[in-house]
């Protein structure tokens, strides 16, 4: 028998239905093998894909997808659900690369995804949403949300709970308990679901009738249940299908599941970097340079032993936002909230409020979209100076559309008092982080998750809204945000090869612009370029647009960056390329734009 033959003959759900639990316990070791072996490649979710193998396996076998619908949260953890709805293709050994499958739910890659996901706990509200339109259309399909137990930090979960009538039909709540969020799970709910997960394991449908969390949330509860244990899962699940009333399933897994590195570090292997296929072992950075998140988490802990009034906030991002070291050397000043971007903020608000307290939350772009509403009143209309370090601002090249961090600016910059700025490396990032406590307002300071060179010892104090001229030239003037000096830089001297000399200048602030600068350069350029890892609707390009608008001089403005459409996942390299934003690509498109090609030699 070959390794993959069963893998390769499963490849619809409908084959699936056929196989024996004896076959189906083979596929199950056949999918891991399969994951471990593109994900050694490629990195990837690795912990919780290799956690829901079994209860994958089952969901499919019991049910009937796409008719009956699989909503997977934050769907991190859809691997084997990919698998198994037509995608062991060889996109699936490019997951999250170009061309290759996305390493979320994408409902173009397949009709068995349901909807686009990446941003955790949407799937008991999108499921009731379907639940309830399935109902008055008066069809009869299920509908199982499957949730995280870190699901369960979200406002948005509890939301959709509350809402839940208890007559509702044929939905059947997956709760996935693996313990863990990416880092260990925080809060009351914890316990909770630990409390649960510590009675006897059931291994047969028993609704339990007495008062409970979820049954006083009209969600009766059946649990806990051994997710490894495919004979439990395949009569439980088969059992719950004739149910007349909902249930949650507490099914207990283990991330990391079958390998014993990433069963006792699921922190690390949760986002995975490619490792060997047979040791597990990571493949070292041949040239490891430091990153602005890691330089970030150095000068947190830099900061907080010199000041005892600093305190961080993350919600639930301390290991990606490289906060672990300051959350061990100063436990009682990080705050790590849960999935709860919303409340960190408001939360950040009242820490803030407390006289001396210099408040830093830490919070990935992406889901700061969250929290508008936070920021808005219980930030910013407070007139609350709390920091805010936004990680993972530009592309998120292998997470792709869920996860780009390229909108914030936009709704940043409607705050009144804000201010947001950019380093473009990690000089400037310390210097920015130490002004920010001095200028008293609501700041953002973005950046991406990229290599930076390190900061001197020496730091200049920044004063607001002040950018910089990196290189005096004249006739072009290009204005890049942050770390995208090095292509302004590289454009430059691609431009200097026809003879034109550019000026480069790092605006460093978004807002307050330095429009005094800008005023100057107006002066004796005229044709102006920016260009930003962020959309153009809103980014820096709008500002430098607005202010060109107002200004006296005849200037001419190409605005480079992300355009009014959804960017799939693709390789930095590609991406960048695409949105012209490689030097080769930029110079062409400068001499274009500005009709400079007489320049040409
Ligand atoms: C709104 C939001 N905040 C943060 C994240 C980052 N994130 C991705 S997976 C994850 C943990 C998910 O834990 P759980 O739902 O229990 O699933 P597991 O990975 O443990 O299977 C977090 C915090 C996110 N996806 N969405």
């Amino acid at each position: 028998v070959k390794p993959t033959s069963l893998l390769n003959s499963a490849l619809e759900p409908g084959i699936l239905k056929d196989f024996t639990p004896k076959q189906l316990k083979e596929l199950v070791g056949e999918i891991r093998a399969r994951i471990v072996n593109v994900m050694a490649v490629n990195g990837g979710h690795l912990a919780s894909n290799l956690g829901n193998v079994e209860l994958s396996v089952a969901l499919h076998h019991i049910f009937s997808s796409p008719k009956d619908r699989f909503i997977f949260d934050v769907s991190h953890q859809t691997y084997t659900h990919k698998l198994l709805t037509g995608r062991n293709t060889s996109a699936f050994d490019n997951i999250r690369k170009n061309r290759g499958l996305s390493g979320f739910a994408h409902p173009e890659e397949s009709p068995h995804d349901h909807f686009y996901a990446g941003h955790a706990g949407t799937a008991l509200s999108l499921a009731l949403g379907l639940a309830h339109a399935r109902d008055l259309a008066k069809s009869d399909e299920h509908v199982i949300p499957i949730i995280g137990d870190a699901t369960l930090t979200c406002g948005l979960t509890f939301e959709a709970l509350n809402n839940l009538p208890k007559e509702l039909k044929r939905f059947i709540v997956i709760l996935n308990d693996n313990a863990m969020s990416i880092s260990e799970n925080v809060g009351g709910v914890t316990h909770i679901t630990e409390e649960l997960a510590n009675k006897p394991l059931v291994e047969t449908l028993q609704v339990e009738t007495l008062p409970s969390f979820f049954g006083d949330l009209n969600l009766p509860y059946c649990g806990p249940i051994d997710g490894h244990n495919l004979d439990v899962l395949l009569k439980v699940l088969n059992q719950a299908k004739e149910l007349d009333h909902p249930i949650l399933l507490h099914v207990l897994t283990k991330k990391g599941f079958s390998i014993p590195e990433a069963e006792q570090d699921p922190i690390t292997y949760h986002g995975a970097k490619p490792f060997h296929p047979t040791t597990y072992k990571f493949v070292p950075n041949p040239t490891p340079k430091p990153t602005f998140p890691k330089l970030f988490g150095k000068k947190m802990v830099e900061l907080a032993k010199k000041d005892p009034y600093i305190v961080t906030v993350s919600p639930a991002m301390l290991r990606g936002s490289c906060l672990d070291e300051l959350k061990e050397l100063f436990p009682e000043r990080v705050f790590d909230v849960g999935i709860a971007e919303g409340h960190a903020v408001t939360f950040c608000g009242g820490l803030a409020k407390y006289h001396g307290y210099k408040v830093v939350c830490s919070i990935y772009s992406t889901f700061f979209q969250r929290a508008l509403d936070n920021l808005f009143q219980d930030v910013c209309l407070q007139r609350l100076p709390v920091v805010f370090a936004v990680d993972r601002s530009g592309l998120a090249y292998g997470d792709g559309a869920t996860h780009h961090g390229i909108y914030e600016i936009s709704f940043l910059k409607a705050m009144p008092n804000m201010v947001i700025c950019q380093p473009r490396n990690g000089q400037l990032l310390s210097e920015l982080i130490e002004a920010a406590f001095s200028w008293g307002r609501p700041t953002a300071i973005r950046y991406p998750n990229l290599p930076t060179t390190a900061p001197a010892q020496t730091l200049t104090p920044r004063p607001l809204g002040k950018g910089e001229i990196l290189h005096q030239g004249s006739e072009v003037l290009i204005i890049a945000l942050g770390h995208l000096y090095t292509i302004a830089e590289e454009t430059r001297l691609l431009l200097l090869e026809e003879g034109i000399e550019a000026t480069v200048v790092d605006p460093i602030f978004i807002k307050p612009l330095d429009t005094h600068l800008l005023n100057e350069l107006f002066e004796t350029h005229s044709c102006i370029v920016t260009i930003e890892e962020h959309a153009l609707n809103g980014g820096l390009g709008t500002e430098v647009n607005t202010f060109a608008a107002t200004h006296s001089s005849q200037v001419q403005v190409l605005n480079v960056g992300i355009p009014d459409t959804f960017i799939e996942h693709s390789s930095q390299a590609s991406l960048l390329e695409e949105l012209d934003l490689s030097p080769a690509r930029l110079k062409k498109k400068i001499l274009r734009h500005f009709n400079l090609q007489g320049a040409l030699k």
